[in-house]
Parts: structure tokens; C-alpha cells; sequence
């Protein structure tokens, strides 16, 4: 009998990696509140992952080693069992350090081609093709270009031979500083997600109620132009509603009942929202779902027609309650539109969060942040998040910053180069220290949750006992945080 001959390869192991977050440059969140990040799923992850799956023979794993709590020596541990020939890791500005870890531990693992996308690379192609022990970078929606790669390296074995796909950036590569990222033209291109790429049944939304939780995305872009904000650079692009249910009805066969739609502002015409309301409502959807929306536009019929269409909860980004500090950051909406929004959605039965900054150009002083967080309890949104006015490279108001002598280039360069986990983003400390913001963002929380109607909302909410302990949790690290 001859020796059974060993099938050939009919494509490359590849292993798509979430790093942890150990070491995160974020100041402006408090712990208990970047714990709670690892509850969302690795959403770019699985559609890259699914879109490999069904355009190419490469096997896919992902390895999320933020929700798996892994330490770097685990995570290489993990990638080891996959025995990738590439692996790709997603690279966010904030958890830099870890990235550069997880590209240590791919190598570790014995990659024989690490490749970084993301967030990260998106805003800074050039800086995130220099970072030592990668192979290349990929700018913008990966699906295409990643697979294009994995399917020239496959053929020929050569990272070279990629130079040229568009959206891929091999290593050193010194090209523009900013470029337009690789998008499809038409969103409904990609297939419907496979979540069986990951476990599934393990993320949760702590604001929820405690159900099966996923994200989806069903918009890209975003025509407004607030200054702090780097989205607008890309094309506004958006999902049909008759793809969206198919993607939902997807997920709530697998038991998922509640979804955040997590595109960059949900509501860019109301029409859009209308047709996908009317369309859930049509096939009878039954799910709960959460979006980010802009003060204008929700109208008391359209916030009624989307509680009909099971939306549970509406985050508005608020920023501040004065009129002349929406100005300054060019969020094009005025005190008076956010109140009525939060009025329509209120009446509606929508829930309500709110995104709040202290430390604005106009507050001058202690006790105009503190008004500003008195605003935001007065809102009465049903849950707040707050953050440090923060100055990111490649936003307006970074630039504007630059001009005004406000930001300091240096540090930001340095980080972007070298990565170091003692480095710390500079907020707009133009009239406060970014020690006494830190210590008045902490008071932002502990008065806007230690309210004792904050408290009961939530206790009267949530009937998952487990889920209330997660809020407990969240609650009460958010108040004892220093
Ligand atoms: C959901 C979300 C979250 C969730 C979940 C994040 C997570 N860790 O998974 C939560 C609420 C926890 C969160 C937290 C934060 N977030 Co956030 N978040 C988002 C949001 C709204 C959607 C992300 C998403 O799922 N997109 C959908 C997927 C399909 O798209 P994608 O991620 O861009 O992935 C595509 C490409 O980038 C590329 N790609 C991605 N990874 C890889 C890997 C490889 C190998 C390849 C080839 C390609 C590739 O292909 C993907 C598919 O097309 C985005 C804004 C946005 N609309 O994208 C901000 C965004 C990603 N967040 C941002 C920020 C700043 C934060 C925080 C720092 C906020 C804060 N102050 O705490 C934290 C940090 C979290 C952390 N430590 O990981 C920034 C990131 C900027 C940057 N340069 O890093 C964004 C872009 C918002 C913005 N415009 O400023 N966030
Ligand atoms: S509306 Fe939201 S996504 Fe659009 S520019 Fe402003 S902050 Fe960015």
C-alpha cells in the first residue's frame, strides 16, 4: 500500500489578534469605565475574518486578548496554537504600547508576517508603517486589501510583491503622512457577519439589560465637521434597511437580543432612519437596539417611530451647555436643539446618554467646569460619559491648538514614533491643569451616578441579577475612583 501523500496547503492560517489593553495612554476615562470596554465584540475583527472566509481559502481564527484578559506571554501563547503564517493585529492610538506587544508576541508565536490595521493606522499611516517588527500596514476597510495580500503572499511568498494593492502600506514605506483609506462604494457588499468567529454569547452592554449583546455597523462616515473629531475625513456611506434586518436577523438567531448600531452619528437624514424603523417594524424584528444620534433631527415622530422599532436608548453628544463652546468646536447644533432632542426622546420612551467634555476653551475657570457638570446633571440623560477636551493629531482642533500655542507637537511625535507607555495625550490645559481636569472629571462622575434616582432607575431596570452586579461594578468603581 503506498503512504497516503499529504494534501497540499490550499491557503494560508492567519490569525486575526485584539491585543489587551495593559498599558493605555487614555487619561480621561476612569478605570472602571476602560474595564468595561473589553464587554464589546472585536466587530472589525469577525468582518474581516468573515469576509476572508468567503473570498479566499485562508483559515481564519480570532484571538481577542482584551476580553480573554490575556497578558502578552498568553496572548503569544494563543497565537502559537493557531501556527499562523500571518498574523493581523488591530491597532487603536491609546493601547499603542499593547499593539507593539502583541507584534512582539506574533513573533514569538512564530508569525511569518505581521501585519496592522485599524483605527490607529487609518489616522496615521506613515508613524504605524515605522513601527519596528511589522511586515506592512493595511489603511482603511482591510476586507479587500488584506485579502488581496494574504492571497499574493500565499501565491509567491513575498511581502514585496503586495506593494501596490491599494490600501497597502509595506513597512518603511514613506508615503503621504494622511491618505484616503481604502472603502467599498457600496456597503451591502459585504456579507453578513459570521459571529461564530468568536464567543459570541461572552459580550455584554453594561448600559443594557443584561442580553445577549453584539455591535454592528451600518454606516460609515459623517458630514459634519466638529473640530476635536477626525471621522469626517471619510466618505458618508451607508447599509440598505433590508440589509440591515437580514444582518439583525442573523444575529437574533443566535440568540442575541440586544445590538448598537456604533456608526459615527446614526441619523445623517431622518429618512434613513425612517426607512429602517419601517422596515423592522415590517418582518417584525423584535430586539433592542441603541445608536448614536445628533441633537438635530430627532423630531418627536421620528423619536416615536424608532421606540416603536424597539430602539431602547438614544446617546446624544452633548459636549457642553453653553452655546459659545459649541461654536468654538463646530458641532453646528446650539443648546436649545440638544434640549429638545433630549425632550422628543424622553417622551418617546427612549432612554438617553449623554457625551459630555470639561475643560472647553470657554471655561476659564474651576467653576465654569463645574458648571458645565451641573448642566449635564440637569440634562437628566439616563446615563453620562465624560471626558477631557483632548487635542488628537490630524483633528482641526489639534491644528488650531498648534496655532495658538496651546498644544505641544513634541510629546505627540515622540509617542507616534517610539511608543511609550508613560506617555500621557496633553488635553487642552489652556486655563486648567490636566491634574486638576483629571480631578474635576472625577467629580463629573461620582455627581452625575451618585444620585439616588440614578441608582433606582437602574435597580428597577435591570431584572438580570448578574447584570446588576456587572452595573454595581461599574457603579461603584466609577465613585471610589481616584
Ligand atoms: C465601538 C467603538 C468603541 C467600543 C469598542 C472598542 C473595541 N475595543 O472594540 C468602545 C466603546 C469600548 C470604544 C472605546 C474606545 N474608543 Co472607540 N470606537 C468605536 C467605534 C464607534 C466603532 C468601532 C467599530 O466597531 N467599527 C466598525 C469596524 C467594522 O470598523 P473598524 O474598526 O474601522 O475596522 C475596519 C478597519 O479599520 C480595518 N481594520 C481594523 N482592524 C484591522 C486589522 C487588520 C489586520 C487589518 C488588515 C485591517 C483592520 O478593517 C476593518 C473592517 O473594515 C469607532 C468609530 C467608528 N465608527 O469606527 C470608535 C473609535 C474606534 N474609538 C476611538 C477611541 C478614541 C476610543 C477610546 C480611546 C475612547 C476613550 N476615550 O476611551 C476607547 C479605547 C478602547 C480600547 N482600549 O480599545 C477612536 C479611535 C481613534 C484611534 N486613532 O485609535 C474611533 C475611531 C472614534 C474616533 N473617530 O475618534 N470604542
Ligand atoms: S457629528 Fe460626531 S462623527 Fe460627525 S463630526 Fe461631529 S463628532 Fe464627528
Amino acid at each position: 500500500m503506498s503512504a497516503a501523500r499529504k494534501a497540499p496547503p490550499v491557503g494560508l492560517r492567519i490569525a486575526l489578534v485584539r491585543p489587551p489593553s495593559l498599558h493605555s495612554i487614555e487619561r480621561s476615562v476612569p478605570g472602571a469605565v476602560r474595564r468595561e470596554n473589553v464587554s464589546y465584540p472585536p466587530l472589525s475583527l469577525v468582518a474581516l475574518g468573515t469576509w476572508l472566509q468567503r473570498s479566499s481559502k485562508h483559515r481564519v481564527r480570532v484571538v481577542d486578548g482584551l476580553a480573554d484578559g490575556l497578558d502578552h506571554d498568553a496572548l503569544a501563547a494563543r497565537i502559537r496554537d493557531a501556527r499562523p503564517d500571518v498574523v493581523g493585529i488591530t491597532a487603536y492610538t491609546v493601547t499603542l504600547v499593547d499593539v507593539l506587544e502583541a507584534v512582539k508576541a506574533a513573533r514569538r508565536a512564530g508569525a511569518r508576517w505581521v501585519v496592522l490595521g485599524g483605527p490607529h493606522v487609518n489616522d496615521f499611516p506613515r508613524e504605524a508603517a515605522r513601527l519596528p517588527g511589522i511586515d506592512a500596514v493595511v489603511v482603511g476597510e482591510g476586507q479587500v486589501p488584506f485579502t488581496r495580500m494574504c492571497d499574493v503572499l500565499f501565491r509567491d511568498g513575498r511581502m514585496e510583491d503586495c506593494a501596490g494593492i491599494p490600501g497597502v502600506r509595506l513597512a518603511g514605506d514613506e508615503g503621504p503622512a494622511v491618505e484616503a483609506p481604502f472603502h467599498s462604494d457600496d456597503l451591502d457588499d459585504y456579507p453578513a457577519l459570521d459571529w461564530t468567529l468568536v464567543r459570541y454569547d461572552r459580550y455584554y452592554d453594561v448600559m443594557g439589560r443584561g442580553g445577549r449583546f453584539t455591535t454592528a455597523l451600518t454606516s460609515r462616515g459623517c458630514p459634519f465637521r466638529c473640530n476635536f473629531c477626525n471621522t469626517p475625513r471619510v466618505k458618508w456611506r451607508t447599509q440598505s434597511a433590508a440589509r440591515v434586518c437580514d444582518d439583525v436577523v442573523q444575529a437574533l438567531n443566535l440568540g442575541i437580543s440586544e445590538v448598537y448600531f456604533v456608526d459615527d452619528t446614526f441619523n445623517i437624514t431622518g429618512r434613513r432612519v425612517s426607512d429602517l424603523c419601517e422596515e423592522i417594524l415590517r418582518r417584525g424584528i423584535d430586539f433592542r437596539w441603541t445608536v448614536r444620534c445628533r441633537a438635530k433631527g430627532v423630531s418627536p415622530d421620528l423619536a416615536r417611530l424608532m421606540r416603536r422599532a424597539g430602539c431602547q436608548r438614544v446617546q446624544f453628544g452633548v459636549e457642553s451647555g453653553s452655546d459659545e463652546a459649541l461654536e468654538w468646536l463646530d458641532k453646528g447644533v446650539t443648546v436649545r436643539d440638544v434640549e429638545e432632542a433630549f425632550a422628543h426622546a424622553r417622551a418617546a420612551g427612549l432612554e438617553t446618554a449623554g457625551y459630555f467634555m470639561i475643560g472647553l476653551p470657554t471655561e476659564t475657570d474651576r467653576q465654569a467646569v463645574i458648571r458645565g457638570i451641573d448642566y449635564a446633571v440637569s440634562l437628566r440623560p439616563d446615563y453620562g460619559m465624560f471626558n477631557i477636551l483632548t487635542p488628537f493629531p490630524g483633528t482641526r482642533l489639534y491644528q488650531k491648538g498648534v496655532e495658538m500655542g496651546v498644544v505641544r507637537e513634541a510629546p505627540w511625535r515622540a509617542f507616534l514614533e517610539a511608543p511609550d507607555p508613560s506617555f500621557r495625550p496633553q488635553v487642552w490645559d489652556q486655563h486648567l491643569a490636566a491634574e486638576e481636569l483629571e480631578d474635576l472629571l472625577r467629580l463629573a462622575w461620582r455627581r452625575f451616578y451618585a444620585r439616588p434616582d440614578v441608582v433606582w432607575n437602574t435597580v428597577r431596570r435591570t431584572s438580570n441579577p448578574a447584570h446588576l452586579a456587572r452595573k454595581a461594578r461599574a457603579g461603584l468603581g466609577l465613585l471610589l475612583s481616584r
